[in-house]
């Protein structure tokens, strides 16, 4: 499955035993892949600015999978950028983030409780906080496919993160988080349509969103209305992700990998899905050829029946799926 030279053998606190790409440098081992456009990681010890250190030791093996082995969590980035880099590569024949070949870097252990994680263009690198206490890093799969896909964007239709190419852009980031989590499909990150269901940012227990029904986050819009951009992106984006769970698996109550949901649609329309991984070629498809920085939602609705167009047919099931499903989340033509 995996593209890299896995040299290294690492333990991550979400990934679990995993064998990594690494580089040995005289009688040290870097925490940096042979392959992949040469993609790193260092640790920032709580600073908040800078590139880190190079993580680096005499031995190849790396974390024990607990929070107080700081490793742990370099672990969980690493594995997380190779894993993106090969969903992108053997899914679209994408050549890495910018599709140039270079290989981003990721940067663990950002600042004190801070409970974020962020992709930033300017440094061509991903960041991970430890989370409250420090103790609760943010270095989930999904939330490394979901910050590496804003470079993606980025380097693509560049939708304006604001109103609702903004919520387009957010969703962009948390289909494909979720698309390199089922790529990657590893014992101890049960693919899933939800986001961020491992780091337990709420404290209950509960993920930060839900892709059949985003609603039952407290916050996302399941359904497109004229004042949806007025919301935070991650709240707009609620409406494409709603779309895109709908496109894939269908209308109605479902269960998948030991996972129960129950996708809705505006005015009860019947959905049937096309499969995740056409779903993720036509969103693919439509960010890459089709929309703009401007992108609303209902142009959105028309990048994307384009886009099917060209992959499926004018006559196909799949472009008619396509609408039925942006019907479903309440957007017309
Ligand atoms: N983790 C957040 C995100 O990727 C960071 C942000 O607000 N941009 O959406
Ligand atoms: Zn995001
Ligand atoms: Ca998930």
């Amino acid at each position: 499955q995996w593209d890299g030279i896995e040299t290294g053998s690492g333990k991550g606190v979400f990934v679990g035993n995993v064998t990594i790409g690494t580089t040995q440098s005289g009688s040290s081992y870097q925490l940096k892949d042979g392959t992949r456009g040469g993609m790193y990681t260092t640790n920032l010890n709580h600073g908040t600015s800078g590139t880190g250190t190079l993580y680096s030791k005499s031995t190849d093996t790396w974390g024990d999978g607990t929070v107080n082995n700081g490793e742990s969590a370099a672990v969980d980035a690493h594995y997380g950028v190779a894993a993106t880099w090969d969903y992108y590569k053997n899914t679209f024949g994408r050549n890495g983030i910018r599709n140039d070949g270079v290989g981003a870097y990721s940067r663990v252990h950002y600042g004190n409780n801070y409970v974020n994680a962020f992709w930033d263009d300017s440094c061509f690198c991903m960041t991970y906080g430890d989370g409250s206490n420090n103790t609760a890093p943010l270095t989930e799969l999904d939330v490394a496919g979901h910050e590496m896909s804003h470079g993606v964007t980025a380097a693509t239709a560049n939708l304006t993160y604001s109103g609702e190419s903004g919520g387009l852009n957010e969703a962009t980031s948390d289909i494909f988080g979720t698309m390199v989590e089922f790529y990657a499909n590893i014992p101890t990150d049960n693919p899933d349509y939800l986001i961020g269901e491992l780091i337990n940012i709420n404290g209950d227990g509960t993920p930060l969103r839900y892709m059949d029904k985003p609603s039952k986050d407290g916050a996302s819009a399941d359904y497109w209305s004229s004042t949806v951009g007025n919301k935070d992106v991650h709240y707009s984006s609620g409406v494409a992700n709603h779309f895109f769970y709908l496109l894939s698996e269908g209308s109605g109550a479902k269960t998948i990998n030991g996972v129960n949901y129950d996708s809705p649609t505006q005015g009860n329309i019947a959905v049937t899905g096309i499969g995740r991984d056409k779903a993720a070629a036509v969103w693919y498809r439509a960010l890459t050829t089709y929309m703009t920085s401007s992108t609303n939602y209902a142009a959105a609705r028309t990048a994307t029946e384009k886009a099917a167009t060209d992959l499926y047919g004018a006559g196909s099931a799949e472009l008619a799926a396509v609408g039925t499903a942006w019907a479903g989340v309440n957007v017309g033509t």
